[in-house]
């Protein structure tokens, strides 16, 4: 059986879902670092269906997408089981573990706005990976990466705006969650591992942190992501973050 290997982008948070995952599993597996952008034709290559990361080879297969690879994962190695086995329980982690993978989204649009206007901090996020070019050339020549990745993803004024507005209720959803003990248990499941490296990401911004880190869901990400990398100094304009003051 050949090792398994997984391509992933630097702080990437369902490339961390997934790397998450695989340590919980125990399956030993080689990471790929791609530069965005560049990673679809990587992807394309390697004869993935989709030119999104994660994406993983496993014994002879190739899976992509998070919520696709937790499942693989669970087929091929139940246990520790990604899922639980009460269907009601089950439900529940799935519809949590859905939700995350469309909130992935708003931390994705914030790096690629703040990182447009922003762009030495870059470095940070890539702390740790293999890019294959030097860290500093990467980030001075990043800028049509940058462009291109912020337009990819929607990462308008617009859009970022009123993701910063609905944030507040995002948080407290997953609060909520904690709370009911969809998250948050001693055994991980595939929704804490969907939604904290997202939190994760989120807490790499000095204007958010703040008002994430104390809360549950805060405690979520730092438990589950204590190492995720970046560090994104105020970018956002003072007006758009009167919703998280409140
Ligand atoms: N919902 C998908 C999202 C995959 C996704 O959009 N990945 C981003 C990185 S976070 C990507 O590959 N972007 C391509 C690029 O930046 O060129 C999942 O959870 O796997």
């Amino acid at each position: 059986m050949s090792e398994a290997k997984l391509y992933v982008i630097p702080a990437s948070g369902p490339s961390r879902t997934a790397m998450l995952m695989l340590d919980r599993k125990g399956i030993p597996f080689k990471r790929v670092d791609l530069m965005p952008v560049i990673s679809k034709g990587v992807l394309r290559a390697q004869r993935f269906p989709g030119v999104t990361v994660p994406a993983l080879k496993l014994n002879g297969n190739r899976v992509q997408g998070s919520r696709e690879i937790a499942r693989e994962l669970d087929r091929v190695q139940p246990e520790p089981a990604l899922f639980p086995a009460d269907p009601e329980r089950r439900a529940k982690v799935e519809e949590a573990e859905a939700w995350g993978d469309i909130f992935q989204q708003k931390p994705r649009r914030f790096s690629w706005w703040a990182l447009k206007r922003n762009r030495p901090p870059m470095a940070s996020y890539a702390e740790g990976s293999r890019l294959g070019i030097p860290l500093g050339l990467a980030v001075k020549t990043g800028g049509p990466v940058v462009s291109l990745s912020a337009r990819f993803s929607g990462a308008t004024d617009e859009n970022v705006r009123s993701d910063l507005a609905s944030l507040p209720a995002d948080l407290d959803r997953i609060d909520a969650w904690v709370a009911d003990g969809v998250v948050g248990g001693s055994e991980p499941n595939a929704a804490d591992f969907q939604l904290a490296p997202s939190i994760g990401l989120l807490m790499t911004f000095d204007d958010l942190r703040p008002f994430i880190e104390s809360r549950p869901c805060g405690e979520l990400g730092k438990r589950i992501v204590p190492d995720f990398p970046g560090r994104m100094p105020p970018v956002f304009p003072a007006e758009w973050l009167t919703g998280l003051r409140a």
